[in-house]
């Protein structure tokens, strides 16, 4: 046997088996691609007849090692090595575990003939890191398996499982067993001729003309931001000819994308939802949780109930009438047969997961839970009053979380005999499909609880972020801070449609308007009754107009009536709004300017990114990727960007400061520059440079 540090190779009887082990993915870094070259070598000097080429470990090649891209590149390239791979006059089966994607499922069509287990998933999801496949995928799959799956496969990114990567042609049949003896096997088929092999550039790629045309017009409409959406079009649609064209055409297409703000705003992304998963306790040990107790079955409530129960755990649903508790029932009923509608889930696994719901009118059935999640509305003193009766009803050892989005925690907290067993747990909603979770930590909170709350949070497939306590925590704090700057900008003159759609250019899902008629208008206006009385008299005030339409009773889509009419399926203006507008600027003595599309952006971004520095001097946030992860998974910033603090660092500490400065001549107590802007102005450190630790 002989053995690179990640790939060995060994023969038996005609095969040699080539195992790559390079946990925890296996991907095919610069020394896992010398090593396979280096395997097929040897291979060639024992005089294999046929090669099997298999992993080591959980998975199959699961991709290029993206921490690579942005650097030098290294030699062998992954597609020197596929074309080395799809050459060889050795036939080579690929045996796939685990999820074979990227760059692995390139390796594997770049070889003559595939197995997989049942439980194998492939995949090309490198348009989900603003890339495409690079490495001979647009050029192979299309042979193997058809311009309509190509498109699909490529520009959905989705992991499709063996059976259906059966159907389409990507992989030749379905094995059971242990990794090396499936390789083994599959290479004595292939020398038996019991099971085909060929090389995928000799396979011409049928035309499909209208299958592209479709393809492009959709990614048009739906990824109008994106780039790389169309080079996967255009790359595939050169499959049709020789392969050395169409690779060629892929090379430029990738490298025209590689090194992108987009694609590093992806790469950071995914990083980034990683990332926060390093957190002061990760090495604490978490306690047990099996069972959980839900307070409140309203929105909030019933899909934090789904989540946990999608997630095999225990609930006990407690609502103070039989009738709220029906309802909550009905909702989370609604919610799981839905999930079985998307597919997420079987009925049996539905009937299972209601059977371990129990709904309860009476607190007292949270005696024995592991973790109570308190979800009722927004309102101190009745969070104050249930966490003092749960101190009294909830065994030693139980965890005491609000759902709160901006209460203070602490004083919560103080209700309780044991301060260290109680944190925030702030769900998104709706809380059964949002994958975010901030995990709110108190003063007195004990290391294992919040172990604890990142641990339930992986459970129930949620990206759990850490943050410290003050009124909205990190995402609901900035959001405050930056939605005073957008009915600012409304009330100097700016249309509330306009700048949603700036905001909707940058790349936003919905402008901040549309998203307020979606939320509901009550909640902002309760927000701005609520901190009242805390609001500086320096302060100014923005919310006239929103007031205004919230006091006609037009709180937005639930009244069919906000910022914008919804009617019979159509959205148009609200026909009140503009005399609204009017008559708040008139009284409030402003002449109305007009403001470009471009300035609107600006004022928005740099409101953000202010207050988020602002979130991070406080230690409220960790690092700066924490708020990118919130702002990515709760708040509909363009993925693509990165997150509101990698995109700052496009920007610069310095020219951000300049922005402020010209507008704080209008607003000096809202456009304050932040002390962490200065340091890092001074210093020439990057928010990527704070990730660092730097
Ligand atoms: C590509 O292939 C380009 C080519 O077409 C062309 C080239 C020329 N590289 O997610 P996990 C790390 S683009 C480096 O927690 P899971 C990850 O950061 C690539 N590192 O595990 C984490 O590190 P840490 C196309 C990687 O079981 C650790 O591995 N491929 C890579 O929940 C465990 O990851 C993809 O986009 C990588 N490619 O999920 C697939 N992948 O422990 C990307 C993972 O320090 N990967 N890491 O935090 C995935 O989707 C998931 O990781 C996977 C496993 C499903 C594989």
């Amino acid at each position: 046997m002989s053995k690179s540090q990640f790939v060995s190779v060994e023969s038996e009887g005609d095969i040699a088996l080539i195992c790559i082990d390079n946990p925890p993915v296996n991907a095919s870094g610069v020394a896992v691609r010398q090593g396979i070259l280096d395997a097929l070598d040897t291979a060639r000097a024992l005089g294999a007849k046929a090669i099997g080429l298999y992993c080591a470990g959980r998975t199959f090649v699961a991709g290029a090692d993206i921490t690579e891209f942005g650097k030098p590149p290294l030699s062998p390239g992954l597609p020197e090595v596929c074309d080395i791979l799809e050459a060889s006059e050795i036939p080579i089966v690929a045996a796939i575990h685990g999820t074979a994607l990227g760059g692995g499922l390139e390796i594997a069509v770049a070889c003559h003939a595939r197995v997989a287990v049942a439980t194998a998933r492939v995949g090309l999801p490198e348009i989900l890191l603003g890339l495409l496949p690079g490495a001979g995928g647009t050029q192979r799959a299309p042979r193997l398996a058809g311009i309509p799956n190509a498109l699909d496969l490529i520009l959905s990114g989705r992991q499709v499982g063996a059976v259906e990567a059966l159907k389409m042609g990507l992989i030749d049949r379905i094995d059971e067993g242990e990794m090396r003896e499936v390789a083994l096997a599959a290479g004595q088929d292939v020398v038996a001729g019991t099971l085909g092999a060929r090389r995928t550039d000799m396979l011409q790629t049928q035309a499909d003309d209208a299958a592209l045309k479709a393809a492009e017009a959709q990614v048009r409409a739906k990824h109008p931001h994106l780039v790389s959406p169309l080079k996967c079009v255009e790359a595939i649609a050169a499959s049709t000819g020789p392969i050395k064209e169409g690779l060629a055409v892929e090379r430029a297409a990738f490298l025209h994308c590689l090194g992108t703000p987009q694609s590093n705003g992806l790469i950071h992304a995914f990083f980034g939802e990683r990332a926060v998963a390093n957190i002061p306790e990760k090495k604490v040990a978490p306690r047990d949780v099996s069972s959980l107790g839900v307070i409140g079955g309203g929105t909030m409530g019933s899909g934090i109930s789904t989540s946990a129960l999608m997630a095999g755990l225990a609930v006990t649903l407690v609502e103070v009438t039989q009738e709220a508790l029906d309802r909550g029932v009905a909702t989370i009923t609604g919610n799981l047969e839905g999930a079985v509608k998307r597919g997420k889930m079987s009925a049996a696994k539905r009937d299972a997961a209601l059977a371990r719901l129990t709904a309860s009118t009476d607190l007292n059935s949270l005696s024995d839970v592991d973790l109570v999640i308190e979800a009722v509305f927004e309102n101190m003193d009745v969070k104050k009053e249930i966490f003092g009766k749960l101190d009294a009803i909830c065994k030693q050892g139980a965890i005491l979380a609000s759902n709160t989005s901006y209460l203070d925690i602490n004083e919560i907290a103080a209700m309780t005999s044991r301060p260290a067993d109680v944190l925030g747990l702030h769900f998104f909603s709706p809380a059964h499909i949002m994958r975010l979770l901030e995990v709110v930590v108190g003063e007195g909170t004990a290391p294992e609880v919040v172990a604890t709350g990142f641990a339930l949070a992986k459970r129930m497939k949620k990206v759990g972020v850490r943050a410290g306590v003050c009124d909205g925590f990190i995402g609901n704090r900035i959001l405050g801070h930056y939605l005073k700057c957008a009915s600012y900008l409304v009330m100097d003159g700016a249309h509330p449609d306009q700048v949603d759609r700036a905001l909707e250019g940058f790349g936003f899902a919905m402008g901040p308007h549309r998203v307020g008629d979606l939320a509901g208008l009550d909640i902002g206006y309760m927000t701005r009754k609520r901190l009242a009385p805390t609001r500086p008299a320096q302060e100014r005030y923005g919310g006239a107009i929103a007031d205004r339409l919230s006091e006609n009773g037009w709180n937005g889509r639930k009244t069919a009536k906000g910022y914008f009419v919804y009617e019979e399926g159509q959205t148009r203006e609200n026909p009140d709004l503009d005399g609204i507008i009017a008559d708040e600027r008139q009284k409030a003595g402003i002449t109305p300017r007009a403001f470009e599309d471009q300035e609107i952006v600006d004022r928005y971004m740099t409101a953000m990114i202010s207050e988020a520095a602002r979130v991070l001097e406080d230690g409220i946030a960790q690092r700066p990727v924490d708020i990118d992860v919130v702002f990515l998974m709760g708040y509909g910033f363009p993925r693509f960007r990165g997150g509101p603090l990698h995109y700052a660092d496009t920007i610069g500490a310095a020219e951000l400061i300049q922005r402020i400065e010209g507008y704080a001549r209008e607003d000096a107590h809202y456009w304050q520059v932040p002390n962490l802007l200065r340091k890092m102005a001074a210093d020439g450190t990057t928010f990527a440079d704070l990730n660092k630790g730097n």
